[in-house]
């Protein structure tokens, strides 16, 4: 990577497979979350129309999958360049869990939403939520039986997108981990920080979709990769 001097503001992009090492399931991997269920069928607003309980069936397994996961080396890295980073940083989530956060990180956004949040259609509240929504629990605040996941889905715009350009305007180095870049708008972000100048680097098991825009790509585990690159921006 460059010289570290010239970087203060970092933008990184985390997708599922910074989360795999914590026995989370990735999407696209033989043994994905994809392999097992349609696309269409969970995770589109049609899908959540036509078959609600077939989608809060799913999206309660993921919740109690991202309960039961622990952080692992990769977040806890994030976390502790979360704390010492002089400069601006944001981590940009794809992913749902709240294991970041957990192991301590504070700038993240979570770009298409958190499976421990259960958002009311009715009065458009969002409530901290660790249990089902399959059987239609009312909302706390109103009492309408109108919670669904507090997730983004296919179709559905994701969240803080001027943030996220703000950020990504700004930055000197962007960095994608754990991500195919197979989805849009985040697929786009590394050629948005490039166009701007940033320079760019992708940690991640195989080259991902969107290799070739990179300036530089380290192949390996999350949990190796990330820690030995955040001792070297710290150093
Ligand atoms: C929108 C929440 C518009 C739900 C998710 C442009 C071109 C083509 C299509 C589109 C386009 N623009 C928009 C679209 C449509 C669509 C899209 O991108 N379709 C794709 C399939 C072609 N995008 C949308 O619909 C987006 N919305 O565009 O709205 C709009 C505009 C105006 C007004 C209204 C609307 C919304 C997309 C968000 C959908 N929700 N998640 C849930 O989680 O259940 S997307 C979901 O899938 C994830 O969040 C993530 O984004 C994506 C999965 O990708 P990854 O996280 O990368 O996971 P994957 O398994 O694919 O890869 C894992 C990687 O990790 C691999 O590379 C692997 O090698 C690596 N890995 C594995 N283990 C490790 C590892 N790396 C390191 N260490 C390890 N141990």
């Amino acid at each position: 990577m460059g010289d570290m001097h010239a970087v203060r503001n970092i933008v990184i992009l985390t997708g599922a497979g910074i989360s795999a090492e914590s026995g989370l399931k990735t999407f696209r991997a033989e043994d994905g979350l994809w392999e097992e269920h349609r696309v269409e069928d969970v995770c589109t607003p049609q899908a959540f129309a036509r078959d609600p309980d077939l989608v809060q069936r799913f999206y309660d397994m993921r919740r109690a999958a991202a309960l039961a996961a622990e952080p692992n080396a990769a977040h806890e890295a994030l976390a502790t360049l979360d704390a010492e980073w002089p400069g601006e940083l944001l981590i940009v989530t794809q992913n749902i869990d709240d294991l970041h956060e957990r192991a301590g990180a504070r700038r993240v956004l979570h770009m298409h939403g958190e499976v421990l949040s259960a958002w009311c259609t009715g009065c458009d509240m969002r409530h901290r939520w660790e249990g089902a929504l399959l059987g239609d629990p009312p909302c706390p605040a109103c009492g309408e039986a109108s919670l669904r996941p507090d997730i983004v889905w296919f179709g559905e715009m994701p969240y803080e997108m001027d943030r996220i350009f703000a950020a990504l305007a700004g930055a000197d180095l962007f960095v994608s981990i754990g991500t195919s870049g197979a989805v849009y708008p985040a697929a786009g972000f590394v050629q948005e920080a490039a166009t701007r100048g940033a320079a760019t680097l992708e940690l991640n098991l195989e080259r991902s979709l969107g290799s070739r825009m990179f300036d530089e790509t380290r192949l390996g585990p999350a949990s190796e990769l990330v820690p030995r690159w955040v001792a070297e921006v710290l150093a």
